[in-house]
């Protein structure tokens, strides 16, 4: 019998479109769940969507719609992305599914029946992008969110608390007797700092809305978004349904999710769990965050790259190969295309491609394309090859997934320094082609290796490359752990380069491209601003203002108007006059220095300049712009 491996990745908030930031976490569990199938595991790996809670009846009231048909769009966005990127989630669950509804009211009546749920009041601060409580001693006199840096509000309502504070001490002889169970160990000690300091109980439910679900025997109220959310882990693999199912998955055998919510699954989680009696997940990995371009990813800054634009451009696998190679696992990290550039043309085309085009371009020519005889001469090799092996499969055990990669990245130096030392080209001018044989028989061995160990990353590459190797089985572990796999004889096809190198021109960045829906303004929309040409008649300082100017200008048959802009510590006056200027003629007047601007001109700024937009020759006063 195989040994089951459930793991999961957090499930997202549907109040916008996926981004780089869940692709990353995505990928990551996507590439754990791809290694341990190849390892032999009955792997069941989770993700979905989180749809309850005030954040999300924003985004659907933000955008007119009703919140279900709000959450069904979304959720499809992100069930199709992971379809693309290649993810092979065995479950997608959504919490606005019946069924999970139904198991979070049963598992917060276990709570009550246990005495872990009383009625009480909160009053206090929330973060609704983070849905998130904080108490006046997490915060300073700015009342803005510690994890999220946005404006908190307060809130004052009857709710059902849970006894989060009882769990404290036991909590923390759990954390004791599972020195692994929140991994990196930096983040497990921020987590028993908090436990060190004592819980507080956590208020569970919400009266001011009602999307989310009933409280059992309360209807008034609804609860907590981030209790039905956890719960998503067991209803998921039929908690309350399917006990035969359940007591097979459960406990998760690695919860994986950024830092920012491991308070919630490595604390609240686990306490819900002993609440009701339930063992808790084996482990949980909190990874780092991206940054794009040294920024953190934000809808207002419009770097939320846009993860199927990016493999659109480069390829699925070059997409996950670069996350996984540049990003340290378990730190933060930063998004940079150009980084991602560097990583296809070094590491992918010159010393991956490079060499297996080489290699099979001489058992072509060599060998009629038939893989050469084996040979076991060279066990200093061998031996290298096959250490480096082992490390690769301590490292993906242990989640160092980054050192796991440069393993693989070493197997393909010492191929290329093999390569080069042996200097195949000119053992090919000998009679006899055993050692040139032999030579390349390795160089594809090593190979074959390699793709097994990146085929967690670069699946469709992986299946690629071994094909051309002649190699057409499954993928298993066994491929790894023994020497000589591929067979002679067997057929290698030289084919086109696996990767093509990205020039530096042909590079046109992805980030700040992305066209965000609710960004996007239609036609009619901009047709309201009434833009006309405007010739300076009059220009002129006004006295006291450092930074304004007064002009008078001629817009034909509208008449002359006054504008006052603040342009003055860019414009001499003299230098406007007769200058055909772009006007916004309907904007409502305002009175500036005391001196009425009936319109405004468009200007160009840039951190040290300013240019005023004007038209391109001579055109009417007057004439409409669009
Ligand atoms: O927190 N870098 O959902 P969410 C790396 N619904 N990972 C990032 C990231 C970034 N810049 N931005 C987001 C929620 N992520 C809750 C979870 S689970 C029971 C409920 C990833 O849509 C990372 O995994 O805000 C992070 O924890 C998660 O997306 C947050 O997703």
């Amino acid at each position: 019998m195989p040994e089951k491996f459930y793991i999961t990745t957090p499930i997202y908030y549907v109040n916008s479109d996926p981004h780089i930031g869940s692709a990353y976490t995505t990928i990551v569990a996507d590439v754990i769940a791809r290694y341990k199938r190849i390892m032999g595991y009955d792997v069941f790996f989770l993700t979905g969507t989180d749809e309850h809670g005030q954040k999300i009846l924003q985004a659907a009231t933000q955008n007119g719609e009703d919140p279900q048909s709000f959450c069904d769009k979304l959720a499809a966005k992100f069930k199709n992305l992971w379809k693309d990127l290649n993810i092979t989630n065995d479950y997608f669950i959504r919490t606005t599914n019946e069924d999970h509804m139904r198991v979070v009211q049963s598992f917060v009546s276990k709570m009550k029946e246990n005495g872990d749920v009383y009625k009480g009041k909160y009053q206090g601060w929330y973060c609704i992008p983070c849905e998130t409580y904080w108490s006046e001693e997490d915060l300073d006199e700015s009342k803005i969110c510690p994890s999220c840096g946005r404006e908190l509000k307060f809130i004052a309502e009857d709710n059902y608390f849970f006894r989060l504070s009882k769990y404290t001490d036991k909590l923390l002889k759990h954390y004791e007797e599972n020195p692994d169970f929140v991994q990196p160990d930096f983040r497990r000690n921020e987590m028993l700092k908090i436990l060190q300091s004592g819980l507080k109980d956590l208020s569970i439910t919400r009266t001011t809305f009602s999307w989310g679900v009933p409280m059992p025997d309360d209807l008034q109220h609804v609860i907590y978004v981030w209790v039905d959310a956890l719960i998503n882990y067991i209803s998921a693999v039929g908690f309350m349904k399917d006990e035969s199912r359940f007591s097979y998955y459960w406990p998760a055998d690695l919860h994986l999710i950024g830092k920012e919510i491991n308070r919630f699954h490595s604390i609240v989680w686990p306490a819900m769990l002993m609440s009701v009696g339930l063992p808790l997940p084996k482990k949980v990995f909190a990874h780092g965050w991206l940054t794009v371009n040294g920024q953190k990813i934000s809808k207002s800054l419009g770097n939320a790259i846009d993860p199927r634009f990016l493999a659109d451009k480069y390829g699925n696998d070059v997409v996950r190969f670069y996350l996984l190679r540049d990003i340290v696992f378990g730190k933060d990290g930063d998004f940079s295309e150009q980084n991602l550039v560097n990583r296809l043309n070094a590491d992918l085309a010159n010393n991956y491609g490079n060499l297996l085009h080489r290699t099979t371009a001489m058992i072509k020519k060599h060998f009629n394309s038939k893989l050469p005889e084996r040979d076991l001469s060279d066990s200093k090799l061998v031996e290298e090859v096959m250490t480096a092996v082992k490390s690769f499969t301590h490292l993906m055990d242990t989640l160092q997934i980054t050192q796991a990669l440069d393993k693989a990245m070493e197997l393909l130096t010492l191929a290329n320094k093999y390569f080069d030392e042996k200097k195949p080209w000119i053992l090919a001018k000998d009679e006899n082609k055993k050692p040139l044989g032999s030579v390349l028989y390795n160089v594809c061995e090593i190979l074959l290796k390699v793709a097994v160990m990146l085929a967690p990353i670069m699946p469709e590459t992986s299946l690629d490359v071994m094909n051309r190797l002649g190699f057409n089985g499954d993928i298993s572990e066994q491929l790894l752990s023994t020497w000589g796999v591929l067979k002679s004889k067997d057929t290698v096809k030289h084919g086109k380069p696996l990767f093509t190198k990205i020039q530096e021109k042909q590079t046109k960045p992805v980030v700040n491209t992305q066209l965000q829906e609710d960004n996007l303004i239609s036609i009619d929309e901009f047709k309201k601003i009434q833009l006309k040409v405007g010739k300076v008649l009059r220009a002129e300082k006004i006295p006291k203002s450092k930074k304004l100017l007064k002009l008078i200008v001629d817009l034909g048959p509208l008449g002359q108007r006054q504008i006052i802009a603040g342009i003055a510590n860019y414009y001499e006056p003299q230098g406007l006059l007769g200058k055909s200027i772009v006007v916004v003629i309907n904007l409502k007047p305002v009175k500036l220095m005391g001196l009425e601007s009936q319109g405004m001109l468009l200007a160009a700024k840039s951190d040290a300049e300013l240019k005023i937009l004007t038209v391109d020759g001579s055109i009417e006063p007057g004439s409409a712009i669009s």
